[in-house]
C-alpha cells in the first residue's frame, strides 16, 4: 500500500514545487493555521516520497545496514501518519483536527531527532561489512547530502509550524514581530556570531586550558553610516550551527598549532553586507591544511573513518573529530542559496568563507528532486576521469582496503 502511494504522490512532486517557498509563505500566511495545514499535509508527504525513492536507489549492501534500515522505517511510519490527513475535505477541517496535526507534527519531529547519529552508526557499520571503492563513496556523498537536504527542510517547515501553532508553543511565543515561525528577518548577525564564539571558546578553554581572542569587524557597505548593525532575514538556528562549526574548528586548529609557543594569535572575523551577499570571513592561524584535502572535511565516509587509537582523548574532547558538523554546515547555508567555502594556506592557516543572501526572495528553499537524473546517478557506471591527474583518492587513509 505505502508503495503504491509513495508512486502516486512522488508524480505529483513536479508541479508541487510551484508552492510558494518556505520563507515567503510563512511571512505571508502566519495567521493561519489552516492554510499553513492545507499546505503541510501535501508537501511534507512529497518531501518524504521524494527521499524514500532515493533510498529505494541505493546500493543493496547500504540498504540492508541495520541502522539504515532502522532509519528508512521511521520515514515510512511518518510517512503513513501524514496519509491520515490527506483525504480531509477542506471544508471539513476543524480545530480538533488542527491540534491534531500539530501534535502529530510534534512526535515526528522526536521519532526522527537521532537520524544523524544513526546513519553515522549505518555508514560506520557499511564500511566495516563490505568492500567500497571511490565510486560507493561517490554515491554516499551524493545521497547524504541530498537525505540531510531533504531533511533540513522538512524540519524547518515542521518546526516553523509548531513555533506558529502548536498550543504549548504559544506560551513561549517570541514577543519579537520581525521573528515570524524561526525566520527572524532583522537577524543580527554579529550577535550571532559572538555567540557562536563565546560557546566555542568555552569548550576550547575545558579541553586545552587555552584559546585564541578574536575580533569581529563589521562593513555594511551599502548603508549612509557602514558601521550600522548588519541584519537580514535568516534563520538565526541555522547561522548558529554554521558558525559554531567554524569556531570549534579555527579554535583547535590554532591552538594546536601554537602548542609551543607563549602567544596564541586571534581569531578575525570580517562581516560584510554589499548587494546581493552577506559574507562572513573567518580568519585562522592554525596551520592550514593541503590543498587536496579540504574537500574531506566535507566528505561523510572520510568523516566516519574509526578515530586514531587514543581512547582517552576520543571520550573526552569536545572539539575532536570533525564529525559531520562541516559537511551538515555546508547544507545549512546552501538551504537558503547561499555557500560555504574553505581556503587555505598550507602552513599558515584557514579562511573560512559563508555566504547568504541578503534578498529574502532569493533566499528560497534549495531542495533535491528526485528525477531520472538523480535516478541515474545511482547507476553502476563508475566514472572515468578523462583528464590525467583526475584519479582524485577520497579517502587516503583507507587506501588499503580499497585494494
Ligand atoms: C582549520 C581546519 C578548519 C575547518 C573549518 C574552519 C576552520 C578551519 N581551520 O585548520
Amino acid at each position: 500500500m505505502i508503495l503504491r502511494k509513495l508512486c502516486v504522490i512522488k508524480r505529483r512532486t513536479e508541479c508541487h514545487y510551484h508552492y510558494p517557498l518556505a520563507v515567503v509563505r510563512l511571512i505571508c500566511y502566519k495567521a493561519c493555521p489552516k492554510t499553513s495545514f492545507m499546505f503541510l499535509r501535501k508537501e511534507l508527504p512529497v518531501r518524504l516520497a521524494n527521499i524514500m525513492s532515493e533510498f529505494n536507489s541505493l546500493p543493496t549492501p547500504l540498504k540492508q545496514v541495520d541502522s539504515v534500515k532502522l532509519v528508512r522505517g521511521w520515514y515510512e511510519e511518518t510517512f503513513v501518519d501524514l496519509l491520515e490527513f490527506e483525504s480531509l475535505e477542506s471544508s471539513q477541517v476543524t480545530d480538533t483536527h488542527l491540534l491534531r496535526f500539530a501534535e502529530q507534527l510534534d512526535i515526528i519531529r522526536n521519532r526522527h531527532s537521532r537520524v544523524v547519529e544513526t546513519m553515522a552508526e549505518g555508514i560506520k557499520e557499511f564500511k566495516e561489512q563490505s568492500r567500497y571503492d571511490s565510486f560507493m563513496d561517490s554515491i554516499i556523498q551524493y545521497f547524504l547530502d541530498r537525505f540531510y537536504m531533504n531533511r533540513i527542510s522538512i524540519r524547518t517547515l515542521i518546526h516553523q509550524h509548531i513555533l506558529l501553532f502548536h498550543p504549548l508553543s504559544s506560551k513561549n511565543k517570541n514577543q519579537n514581530a520581525a521573528i515570524v515561525g524561526g525566520i527572524d528577518q532583522e537577524t543580527d548577525v554579529l550577535a550571532i556570531a559572538e555567540d557562536a564564539y563565546d560557546n566555542a571558546r568555552f569548550l576550547c578553554e575545558q579541553y586545552y586550558m587555552a584559546s585564541p581572542d578574536c575580533q569581529f569587524k563589521s562593513l555594511n557597505i551599502l548603508a549612509e553610516n557602514q558601521d550600522e548593525l548588519i541584519t537580514m532575514t535568516y534563520i538565526p538556528t541555522h547561522l548558529y550551527h554554521i558558525l559554531f562549526e567554524l569556531f570549534k574548528n579555527a579554535l583547535r586548529a590554532v591552538v594546536e598549532f601554537h602548542q609551543d609557543s607563549d602567544t596564541i594569535p586571534p581569531i578575525d572575523v570580517m562581516i560584510c553586507k554589499g548587494g546581493d551577499d552577506v559574507t562572513i570571513k573567518m580568519s585562522d592561524q592554525g596551520g592550514g591544511i593541503p590543498r587536496d584535502r579540504t574537500e574531506l572535511l566535507f566528505n561523510y565516509m572520510y568523516s566516519t573513518a574509526p578515530r586514531p587509537p587514543n581512547p582517552q582523548a576520543a571520550s573526552t574532547t569536545p572539539l575532536a573529530g570533525y564529525g559531520y558538523g562541516l559537511p551538515l554546515s555546508r547544507l545549512y547555508a546552501k538551504y537558503m542559496r547561499g555557500s560555504l567555502w574553505l581556503s587555505s594556506v598550507e602552513g599558515y592557516g584557514t579562511d573560512a568563507f559563508v555566504y547568504l543572501k541578503v534578498d529574502p526572495k532569493e533566499a528560497s528553499e534549495n531542495l533535491p528532486l528526485y528525477n531520472k537524473t538523480s535516478h541515474n546517478k545511482y547507476s553502476q557506471s563508475v566514472p572515468v576521469g578523462d583528464w590525467s591527474d583526475s584519479t582524485v583518492r577520497t579517502c587516503p587513509q583507507d587506501s588499503h582496503i580499497n585494494n
